[in-house]
């Protein structure tokens, strides 16, 4: 199967020499070839977009939602293919898959209601006889740069606003996840939306994303992925003065207070470490615990571990799948290496698997290290695996400098059962998003999704702040009194 580039309503092959491979994470098998795009495809998909967004920006917002409402229904019909897809792509197992999916369809019904909301302000004008107020504008073509980890929602977080805002977009999805962005162009077809509105062009970041982040008539740049390609896109994107809205890595922390529900705590941190396989922005990679229930998680985390299945995710029965691929796994081995070299000691796991059926995938053993010293490497730098570090602390105040101790903002939890405790936790932890007696994933969609310091520039997917990246605001004042009035001059 040939994936090719989906630019103004049509099926168009790409123009660069090179293919790559779509492989199954879980067993190496060949799943699609893609070719890969110039910057020529980039070019023409931009060209149609411009066209059509002349037309889709008049479009009405609640007929423009109408195909939201659409685009989800056939999400919702299709959801278990999309998510078998999904699982034999990306690798993260079935039930998360559907999740995910699940996830996708919820932004387009929620988007879709956008469409008759997209609220402006209406504020009294200072001067007799004119109106004041603020509206919603669409910004024009947009350029969406979206990861493997979530290759569904967190394309549907971006486009999905675009869409009902009255953009339209450029899209160019991860090179090892193109199957999800194709079955998304399938779903855009069968909806009709009209020509040029969604363009998906494939192909590598160094090529397709400089070439979108470069080109004049793309706006905006809504980048997620690694805080490495995210400074770059910020560079090259404020070099040409658009918007760029940044989504990048994090080093999320679960607290766990001398007072929390342990068992509940075991839970979350198991679900939120090890779920995804560890690959999630939002992932648990540390657990800062109080010195008086150190012992107690640590055993009760050992034991819960050794029942945690790992396999192909297309199995229902398997907890934890593969990691996308060979240089993410010895990325995380090497981790684990940093980690022994740092002192830190090893209490579960540690290994690449590599037996019986495993052997043609790429599966990490889930582990977990103690007395890791707060400013490590293994305790403050990303490795996006199934890797947890155990930091010691003796109260909550300590316990919320560790966790703001890392370049990163993403996510924070505290398990307690102690309200000011909690309380006081929610206003200190720095980070976008803060969970309270649970793990650090699990962000809803309509919530602001994003983060702090090295995470993000200050922008945020998802919930209505979607509408903030993907539109200008707009300020209009018609004055009715028939002659001129000079604001802050004639106000007497
Ligand atoms: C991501 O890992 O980049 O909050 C997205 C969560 C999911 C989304 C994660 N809803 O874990």
């Amino acid at each position: 199967m040939q994936l090719n580039n989906y630019i103004g309503g049509t099926w168009q092959e790409a123009g660069g020499a090179d293919y790559t491979a779509v492989l199954n994470p879980a067993n190496g098998k060949e799943l699609a070839q893609v070719r890969l795009s110039t910057k020529e495809d980039v070019s023409l998909a931009v060209k149609s977009a411009k066209e059509a967004q002349k037309k889709w920006a008049l479009v009405p917002a609640p007929k423009r939602a109408d195909f939201l409402y659409e685009i989800g229904r056939l999400m919702k019909e299709k959801k278990e293919h999309l998510s078998q897809v999904l699982t034999k792509e990306m690798g993260k197992v079935i039930e998360e898959a559907r999740g995910e999916v699940q996830e996708g369809i919820d932004m387009a019904f929620y988007m879709a209601g956008e469409g008759r909301r997209m609220f402006g302000e209406t504020v009294p004008s200072e001067l007799q006889d004119k109106f004041a107020m603020s509206v919603r504008a669409p910004i024009g073509v947009v350029g969406l740069i979206t990861p493997w980890n979530f290759p569904v929602a967190i394309a549907t977080w971006k486009s999905f606003p675009a869409i009902v805002a009255g953009n339209t977009f450029i899209w160019k999805p991860a090179t090892e996840t193109p199957m999800m962005a194709y079955e998304m162009a399938l779903i855009f077809e069968e909806a009709g939306l009209p020509a040029g509105v969604a363009n998906i062009v494939f192909g590598s970041g160094a090529e397709v994303g400089t070439a979108m982040i470069e080109h004049p008539d793309v706006r905006v740049i809504s980048f997620t992925g690694s805080t490495e390609t995210g400074r770059h896109v910020a560079e090259t994107g404020g070099r040409h003065l658009k918007k760029v809205s940044l989504e990048m890595g994090g080093k999320n922390a679960v607290i766990v207070m001398d007072d929390a529900d342990i068992e509940l705590a075991v839970e979350g941190i198991l679900w939120s470490a090890f779920g995804t396989a560890g690959q999630r922005c939002t992932a648990c990679s540390r657990v800062i615990v109080h010195t008086d229930v150190k012992e107690e998680l640590e055993q009760k985390l050992v034991e819960a571990m050794k029942v945690l299945s790992i396999g192909d995710g297309m199995d229902e029965s398997v907890k934890i799948g593969p990691v996308i691929n060979q240089k993410a796994l010895d990325k995380i081995h090497g981790y684990v290496g940093i980690g022994k070299d740092e002192g830190a000691k090893l209490l579960a796991g540690g290994h690449i698997l590599t037996d019986g059926k495993l052997a043609d995938g790429h599966y990490y053993e889930p582990t977990l290290f103690t007395d890791v010293k707060w400013d490590s490497r293994l305790a403050q730098e990303e490795i996006f695996g199934p890797v947890v570090s155990l930091i010691e602390v003796s109260s909550l105040d300590e316990a919320i400098e560790v966790n703001n101790s890392v370049k990163f903002g993403l996510s924070s939890s505290i398990f307690s059962r102690d309200v000011n405790k909690v309380f006081r936790a929610q206003r200190d932890l720095d980070t976008g998003i803060v969970y309270v007696n649970a793990g650090t994933t699990g962000a809803e969609i309509h919530l602001p999704f994003g983060g702090t310091k090295g995470t993000g520039n200050g922008h945020r997917d998802s919930g209505v702040a979607a509408l903030d990246v993907f539109t200008e605001w707009k300020s209009i004042y018609i004055d009715f009194s028939g002659k001129l009035q000079r604001a802050q001059i004639d106000t007497d």
